[in-house]
């Protein structure tokens, strides 16, 4: 049911470093024409750091790990692709559709993959407002060992609920350099990561105590976005207070919610955070191919 790609899997068989990334921030987190040429950027990163890119999604309902350049070229431009979580897998898979996968489906297939190591912008997590909408990221992080590297969790969620649910699911937050957990566009929160880990070889360390005590929950690495690229944090809250508002006063639910408000946030910033999002995107597919090197036999 899932292909790995012949490039995938012959660096799996090797024991060489492999890089899964996700393809819904492709298909619904970034604007056109910019999220093709980030998708390429992605894998070169991971390329340029010794590891083997494995992008996940969905083609014509076949479940892949390690999309060929016109897949990913399929998942930027192709109109209809679905936005899938885990739960919606079988759907895509049973319909014969396109699909992009989210973080909790891109973690689903790339462990069954058998690749361990995952780099993505944020997570997703829960929601501002009484609408109780909670991504279900956060339950697969909390029963996939994975290492997932990310820049935090957007800071158009509830950041403290979001850390909260975080440390209910049993996931290992890791500061990557740092003791505070990033903020996606900022790189301060004001909320605690469970450990600092100075380099790749420190999260190998822990990942390999993890699997030994065979803790299920992921070791989520955050990484704060790259300095000269990220928002000052009064204004990013602002632009998000409006785009926050503008969903409300559209009535945007459920799986929209996250795409329409990176979008709103971007219109408010006059396109800065989207080069955030870009440039963190990008370092943290350098640090993932470090920590999958590092992880390499
Ligand atoms: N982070 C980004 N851009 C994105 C997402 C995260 O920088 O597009 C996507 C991820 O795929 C994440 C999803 O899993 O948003 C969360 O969506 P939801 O809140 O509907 O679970
Ligand atoms: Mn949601």
């Amino acid at each position: 049911m899932i292909r790995t790609s012949p490039e995938v899997q012959s660096a799996l068989d090797g024991g060489r470093p492999v890089v899964a990334l996700e393809s819904t921030v492709l298909a619904h987190g970034l604007p056109r024409p910019r999220n093709l040429e980030v998708g390429r950027a992605l894998e070169d990163e991971v390329r340029g750091g010794g590891a083997t890119p494995a992008t996940v999604g969905i083609i014509a309902g076949e479940a892949k790990v390690g999309l060929s350049d016109a897949e990913v070229e399929r998942m930027a431009t192709a109109d209809g692709v679905l936005k899938l979580s885990t739960r919606d897998l079988p759907v895509a898979v049973a319909r014969g559709s396109d699909g992009a996968t989210t973080v909790a489906a891109t973690m689903w297939l790339a462990r069954r993959a058998g690749v361990p190591v995952f780099a993505t912008g944020g997570i997703g997590g829960v929601h501002r407002g009484e609408a109780h909408d909670v991504s279900a990221d956060l339950t697969e992080l909390g029963r996939t060992p994975m290492i997932v590297v990310c820049a935090g969790a957007k800071s158009i969620l509830d950041l403290p609920a979001t850390r909260e649910g975080l440390e209910t699911a049993g996931v290992l937050v890791v500061g990557w350099g740092t003791d505070e957990f990033p903020a996606f566009y900022s790189p301060r929160s004001g909320l605690p990561v469970d450990v600092r880990a100075d380099g790749p070889e420190e999260v190998a360390a822990l990942w390999r105590a993890q699997r030994e005590l065979a803790i299920p929950g992921t070791l989520l690495l955050c990484v704060p976005p790259p300095p000269e690229q990220a928002l000052d944090a009064a204004e990013i809250d602002a632009a998000i207070g409006r785009a926050l508002r503008r969903a409300e006063g559209e009535g945007v639910r459920g799986k929209e919610v996250t795409p329409f408000l990176l979008r709103a946030v971007a219109e408010e910033t006059g396109g800065r955070s989207l080069e955030t999002n870009v440039a963190l995107l990008r370092n943290n597919a350098r640090v993932a191919a470090s920590v999958a090197a590092a992880l390499a036999p």
